[in-house]
């Protein structure tokens, strides 16, 4: 069972990045509709306890006929919950600490930029970018297809943008790196801080 998230802001609260329609109907829509059916799977099964992120962990115990719309469904749900977080109305940059870790991983912040946002732009079809620390320790950015979360993979997600038509359509139509760009102006470095710490146990 999993409960939805609040969004933590007001629909409007990215605009001009993003714009309060799209806000609006990915929250109530998009999101809602992920976490409805992932309860409406489990419901009456000896998983109905389990959230949804317990649910990605444990989806090779799944029954077979539920384990296909447990990934796309319980994914949809974390994916969502995590995304909302990770965009801030107010502009931040990275602390120094951030800078130097990304850099290190990636050569500077304006490379790690390119390679996320490029990543993102060349998703073919619907899917999400990541920035994540992969079960080996390290720094990388991939995208998944679909609503896939890197904890399928073994690996904690840190940063990710949603490329699916819906999150950008209604404003940007077919210009995804618009989306992009916009995208990198309302990122809460904080969270992607706090994430990237705690996944190193600091
Ligand atoms: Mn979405």
């Amino acid at each position: 069972m999993e409960t939805p998230v609040e969004l933590p802001y007001a629909y409007d609260a990215l605009e001009p990045h993003i714009d309060a329609a799209t806000m609006q109907v990915h929250y109530e829509k998009h999101y809602h509709g992920y976490v409805n059916t992932f309860n409406r799977t489990i419901q009456g099964t000896p998983w109905e306890a389990l959230t949804a992120v317990e649910a990605l962990k444990r989806l090779a115990e799944l029954p077979e006929q539920i384990r296909e719309t447990v990934r796309n469904h319980a994914s949809g749900s974390v994916n969502h919950a995590f995304f909302w977080q990770i965009l801030s109305p107010q502009p931040q940059e990275p602390s120094d600490w951030l800078r130097n870790a990304l850099s290190q991983a990636f050569g500077s912040l304006d490379a790690f930029k390119d390679l996320f946002l490029s990543t993102a732009l060349k998703r073919f079809g619907s899917g999400w970018a990541w920035l994540v620390w992969t079960k080996n320790a390290e720094l990388a950015v991939y995208s998944t297809p679909n609503q896939d979360n890197p904890i399928l993979l073994g690996d904690t997600p840190l940063l990710g943008v949603d490329v699916w038509e819906h999150a950008y359509y209604l404003k940007y139509q077919n210009r995804r790196k618009d989306y992009l760009e916009a995208f990198w102006q309302v990122i809460n470095w904080r969270e992607v801080e706090k994430r990237l710490r705690e996944a190193r146990g600091e």
